[in-house]
C-alpha cells in the first residue's frame, strides 16, 4: 500500500478511537505540554544541537512533549562570542528555529556566567569588561527582541558561593557588585520585552544562598532594576533529601513581585538505577511540579535534558547518573509519569491518603535524641507519597517531633529521661495525611548531673569535598558543675566522619554522638570547653552539619 493512504488509514482510525475513548483517557495519554498549557505554565527541556539534529527519536520528543526550550550550551559566551567582535548564532538560531516550529517558547541560557565565557573577556580591565558585557547582551538579546519565540533570558548566572557571599569571580573581583544591575539594565535596553531572570543552584529551599539571592532581588527591584524573575535551577540528588520548603521558599519569592521558575531539573541518583531509587526519583519530580502547581507566580519547570542518553551529571558526579525522565533508550521512566500525572492532575482532585507507615522502631536513643525508623506507606490517589510527620502522643495536644521526606528520622532536642510515646503519619502531595502508625514507646537516658549545656558548631574551613567543624563550643549552662557531657549532631546524608578531637566522636547513620575527652568533662557553671572534626562530603554538595544539642 502506497504510505501516504496507509497514514490516511491510521489518521482515520485514530480518530475514530479518539471519539470512542471517554475524554479523560484521551486527556490522560496527552503530552507533557498539553496539560502544562492547560494550566497555564510551561514544561521545559534543555536541548543538545547535535541529537536535535540527527537524531529522530530526540527531536521528536522535544517537539512533542515540551512547550518551552533552552538552549543546554549554546547561547553561552564562548559558544556566541569565542573572540572579541566574532559572533557565532549558529547554534542559537538552530534552537530558536525549531522552536518556531514547534510553537515552543525559548528560555535564553544564559548572559553572564563565570563559567564558559573565554578568556579574552577575564583578562579586560573593568570598563573594557563592563563595555564588552553590555556589548554582549546587545548583540545576543538584540538578535531575538523582535522573534516573539525568545521570551525571557537567565541575565545572571551562579553569582553566589555556597554559604551566600558573592562569588569571587572576575565578574565580581573586576567590577563589583555593580555588574548585576547593569547586566540586567543591558538586557531591558536590548529586549523591553523579555522577562529577566536571576538563576542559581543549592536556593531551592530556604538556606543561607537563597536568603542571600533573597535580599539581593529584593534591594535591585528597590532600587528600580529590571530583575523580572528568578530561576531555581533544581539539580537534586536523591540521596542528598527533598528540599521540602521549595514550595515557601517559591512563595517568599513570589510576594516580592517577581515571577519564579524551576530552570533546570534534575535528579540525579548513585548508580546502578533501581526499582526502588526510580520510585524515590519520581517522587522528586512529582514534588517539584506539585511545588510550582501550588505558586501562581511560578511560571513553569524546565528539565536539564531529557533523555538520560544526553546528561551532564555522569560527566561531573561520578557514579551518578540517570537523572532524566527517559532512560537513554528514550523508554518513559517512572519520572515521566509523575511529571505527566502531577501536571494532568489537579492537586485537589487526590482525596485517597496514603497507608498508614510501619510501626516506627527506636534506635540510637541518647538522653536528647532518638532515630526512629518505619516501614514506608504507599500512595494510590495520584499525588504520590510526599513525606511523614513524626507525632509525640500526648493525650489530646498531640505534637509534631519532625517531618521527614523519607521512612526515617533523627529526632533531636528530646528531654533526658523521659518516656516519649510517638506514631508516624504518611503525607502524599495533595496533602491528605493516612492514619496513625502504631505507637512506638522509648525513655530518654538521663542527662548531665547538675544541670544543662549547650553546643554550637562553626564551620571553620570548607572545599570541595569537606570541610572542618572547629570549634564545637560547648558550655555548662547549668547552676552547678557537670562532670561530662553528650552532644549530638546530623551529618547530611553522603557525609561522612574524617577525623575528630577534644572528643569521642561515634556515628549511628548520620547521628553523630560526641561524649567528653577525659580531661575536659569537667565544667563550671558558665564554663565551657570545644572539640573539633573533620568531615568528608560529595563534591558539589554544599550542606554541613545541623541540630546540635547538648546534654
Ligand atoms: O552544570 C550544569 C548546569 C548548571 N547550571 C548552568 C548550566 O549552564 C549548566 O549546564 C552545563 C551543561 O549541561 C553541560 O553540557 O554546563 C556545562 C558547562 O559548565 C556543560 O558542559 C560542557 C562541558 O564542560 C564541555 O566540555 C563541553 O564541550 O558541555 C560542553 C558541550 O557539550
Amino acid at each position: 500500500m502506497h504510505s501516504s493512504s496507509l497514514l490516511r488509514i491510521l489518521t482515520l482510525l485514530g480518530m475514530f478511537a479518539a471519539f470512542l475513548l471517554p475524554a479523560t483517557s484521551a486527556e490522560a495519554s496527552a503530552p507533557l505540554r498539553t496539560h502544562a498549557a492547560a494550566r497555564s505554565k510551561f514544561i521545559g527541556a534543555a536541548l543538545a544541537t547535535s541529537p536535535l539534529s540527527n537524531e529522530t527519536s530526540y527531536r521528536n520528543i522535544a517537539a512533542t512533549e515540551f512547550n518551552q526550550v533552552t538552549a543546554e550550551n549554546v547561547m553561552k559566551w564562548d559558544t556566541v562570542q569565542p573572540s572579541q567582535g566574532q559572533f557565532n548564532f549558529s547554534g542559537a538560531d538552530a534552537i530558536v528555529n525549531f522552536a518556531t516550529q514547534n510553537n515552543q517558547q525559548v528560555h535564553g541560557h544564559t548572559l553572564v556566567w563565570h563559567s564558559q565565557t573565554p578568556g579574552w573577556v577575564q583578562g579586560l580591565s573593568a570598563s573594557a569588561m563592563r563595555t564588552a558585557m553590555q556589548n554582549h547582551i546587545s548583540q545576543l538579546v538584540g538578535r531575538y527582541a523582535s522573534n516573539a519565540t525568545v521570551v525571557s533570558w537567565d541575565v545572571v548566572n551562579e553569582i553566589f558561593d555556597d554559604n551566600g557571599g558573592w562569588r569571587s569571580s572576575f565578574w565580581y573581583n573586576t567590577l563589583g557588585q555593580s555588574f548585576v544591575a547593569d547586566a540586567f539594565r543591558a538586557a531591558r535596553a536590548a529586549d523591553p520585552n523579555a522577562r529577566l531572570c536571576i538563576n542559581d543552584y543549592n536556593v531551592e529551599g530556604i538556606n543561607a544562598k537563597s536568603t542571600a539571592m533573597y535580599n539581593l532581588v529584593s534591594s535591585l527591584r528597590q532600587q528600580g532594576v529590571p530583575v523580572d524573575c528568578v530561576g531555581f535551577q533544581g539539580h537534586l540528588a536523591i540521596q542528598y533529601g527533598f528540599p521540602s520548603d521549595i514550595q515557601q521558599n517559591m512563595q517568599r519569592f513570589a510576594d516580592l513581585g517577581v515571577q519564579v521558575r524551576v530552570t533546570e531539573l534534575d535528579v540525579r541518583m548513585q548508580m546502578p538505577r533501581s526499582s526502588s531509587k526510580d520510585t524515590t526519583q519520581a517522587t522528586y519530580y512529582r514534588n517539584v511540579i506539585n511545588a510550582c502547581n501550588a505558586v501562581t507566580a511560578c511560571a513553569g519547570v524546565t528539565i536539564w535534558g531529557f533523555t538520560d542518553k544526553y546528561s551532564w551529571v555522569p560527566d561531573t558526579f561520578s557514579g551518578e547518573g540517570a537523572a532524566l525522565i527517559y532512560d537513554e533508550n528514550y523508554q518513559q521512566k517512572p519520572s515521566y509519569t509523575a511529571v505527566h500525572d502531577a501536571l494532568a492532575g489537579g492537586t485537589t482532585t487526590d482525596t485517597t491518603p496514603p497507608t498508614a507507615p510501619g510501626t516506627p522502631a527506636s534506635s540510637n536513643v541518647t538522653s536528647n535524641s532518638a532515630t526512629l525508623t518505619w516501614t514506608a506507606s504507599t500512595d494510590s490517589g495520584g499525588s504520590g507519597l510526599a513525606g511523614y510527620n513524626v507525632y509525640r502522643e500526648q493525650g489530646t495536644t498531640d505534637t509534631q517531633l519532625g517531618q521527614s521526606t523519607t521512612n526515617s528520622i533523627n529526632l533531636t532536642g528530646l528531654t533526658p529521661s523521659t518516656q516519649y510515646q510517638v506514631y508516624v503519619r504518611a503525607r502524599d502531595g495533595a496533602g491528605n495525611l493516612s492514619a496513625n502508625s502504631a505507637l512506638a514507646t522509648f525513655t530518654t537516658q538521663s542527662g548531665p548531673v547538675g544541670g544543662g549545656c549547650t553546643a554550637v558548631g562553626t564551620v571553620q574551613n570548607q572545599w570541595g569535598n569537606g570541610y572542618v567543624v572547629q570549634p564545637v563550643t560547648v558550655t555548662n549552662s547549668g547552676s552547678s558543675a557537670i562532670t561530662g557531657w553528650t552532644v549530638t549532631f546530623t551529618l547530611p546524608a553522603g557525609h561522612t566522619l574524617a577525623g575528630s578531637w577534644n572528643a569521642t566522636l561515634t556515628v549511628s547513620g548520620q547521628t553523630v554522638t560526641a561524649r567528653n575527652a577525659g580531661y575536659n568533662g569537667n565544667l563550671a557553671p558558665s564554663g565551657s570547653t570545644t572539640f573539633g572534626f573533620q568531615v568528608t562530603r560529595p563534591s558539589g554538595n554544599t550542606q554541613t552539619p545541623s541540630g546540635y544539642t547538648c546534654a
